[in-house]
């Protein structure tokens, strides 16, 4: 079953029960059999027996990405590794890759989930889907292509690069769907323009996610594209794509809560805040085998909502992102977020979502400067009017994150494009230490 109204629609305490029942048999089954769970729990004096259902949770330890690294590679493993059928990993920067394991199970799992998250954005099996996420160890490419071949869509493994090819086989193959980060979609859209090829698409959709982006970075794409466009979310750890998903109400993403928990805690007390107030997002794997996982800390800050959504569903919602606490940049003392930028610029004509924010140190004292693309018709040789628009994005920029700013304005296409995950800050201050 795909479109499942029996858990994406339950009531919120036969979901709790069910959420219970799960948990008891989690957690009885990580102390038995990961013996980094078993000690953590008998270090704060819990046995199985004493987490009774979902309401306990908070007495349960925490895990972080460092356990994850300190255990690498199958140190957290619940199962024996003869029942391991799949492995990804993220590369981080620093330190070792965190590594996870799926049982054939956990896979058929992901897969229903990914499925679900594109029926939410009106994906069918009548549906030609482009996944141009990384296939590899990165979950983007093959999360989304499982999902989609479960669901039943012509599924594309176009992965990344070769942008003029993909726009050649969307054309071709008629492709109604595309799965890719949105800064790639960006990239892919300004390919489109100068191939003059957007009046022969058939393209109707888009899923992305895998980076933090913003709700009118979604309505430009949807502009420019003349399509919906959707926001998925996941992160390795907890299974990939597939673990929440914004529906065509664009009112939060619903996460697959029959799965993956979700709580959201305060970042320095990581107790529980209430609806609607932003801390950090920690996920349960309810119900995975291989590598299940408990209060996993995803850094990521969002608030969440238990109301019912337009679209019928009761599966909480979490707000779009707002960053990650370790993507805040801390300038002259001020916590600053790419995204409020991103905001920022995009509320001025003639800028382009594309940027790069240049944080430095000169005689002690931090310096961010802002390179901005412009759109073509702005970037003339009028000094004055370049000047204008210079001192608007500055002054704009310095009201929303409260520091000031150089702002230098750089041609279309000069900043440079990814087709994965964009880079939007570059920090020197860390790179010189
Ligand atoms: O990025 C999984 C994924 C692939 C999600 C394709 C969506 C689409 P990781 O490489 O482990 O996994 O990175 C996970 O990326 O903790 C967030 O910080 C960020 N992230 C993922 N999706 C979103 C999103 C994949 N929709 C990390 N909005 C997460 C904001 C996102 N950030």
């Amino acid at each position: 079953m795909i479109w499942n109204e029996a858990r994406e629609c339950m009531s919120r305490d036969e979901m709790q029960n069910m959420q219970s029942a799960r948990l008891r048999k989690l957690v009885n089954n990580v102390y038995h059999n990961v013996e980094f769970y078993r000690k953590k729990m008998q270090e704060l004096g819990l046995e199985p027996g004493d987490i009774k259902g979902i309401e306990d949770i908070e007495k349960l330890p925490f895990t972080t990405k460092n356990d994850l690294r300190d255990n690498y590679p199958f140190g957290l493993l619940a199962v024996p590794q003869s029942q391991i059928v799949r492995v990804h990993a993220s590369s981080g920067t620093t330190g070792k890759a965190t590594v996870v394991a799926y049982t054939r199970k956990d896979i058929e799992l992901w897969q229903e989930c990914v499925a679900r998250d594109l029926m939410m954005c009106n994906v069918t099996k009548d549906d030609i889907i482009q996944v141009a996420y990384g296939y590899g160890l990165f979950t983007g490419g093959l999360g989304l292509h499982y999902g989609a071949e479960n669901l039943g869509c012509t599924t594309v493994p176009m992965s990344t690069g070769n942008t003029k090819r993909l726009v050649t086989m969307m054309e071709d193959f008629r492709a109604s769907a595309i799965a890719c980060t949105p800064s790639y979609l960006l990239h892919i859209a300004e390919v489109i323009q100068e191939m003059g090829a957007l009046d022969k698409l058939c393209l109707k959709t888009a899923i992305c996610g895998a980076e933090p982006w913003t709700e009118k970075m979604r309505l430009q794409i949807e502009e420019k594209l003349h399509i919906h466009a959707h926001d998925i979310y996941g992160l390795s750890e907890v299974c990939g794509p597939g673990v929440a998903c914004d529906c065509e109400f664009h009112k939060g993403l619903h996460v697959q809560d029959d799965h993956f928990y979700a709580e959201i805690v305060d970042r320095d007390t990581l107790k529980q805040v209430p609806d609607g107030t932003i801390g950090e997002l920690v996920f349960t794997t309810l119900t995975k085998e291989g590598m299940p996982l408990i209060r996993y800390r995803t850094k990521d800050l969002t608030s969440i909502d238990h109301t019912a959504c337009e679209c019928g569903r009761t599966t909480p919602r979490i707000s779009r992102f707002k960053g990650r606490s370790d993507d805040m940049l801390i300038i002259r003392g001020v916590n600053v977020f790419p995204s409020q930028v991103e905001t920022a610029l995009l509320e001025i004509a003639g800028t382009t979502p594309h940027y790069l924010m240049i944080v430095d140190r000169v005689n002690n004292l931090d310096t961010l400067e802002v390179q901005v693309e412009v759109e073509e018709s702005f970037f003339s040789d009028e000094v004055r009017e370049m000047e204008n628009l210079t001192k608007k994005i500055a002054a704009a920029l310095q009201s929303a994150i409260l520091i000031a700013v150089k702002v230098k304005l750089v041609e279309p296409r000069t900043l440079e494009r990814s087709a994965g995950k964009s880079v939007r800050v570059i920090d020197k201050r860390v790179l010189d230490e």
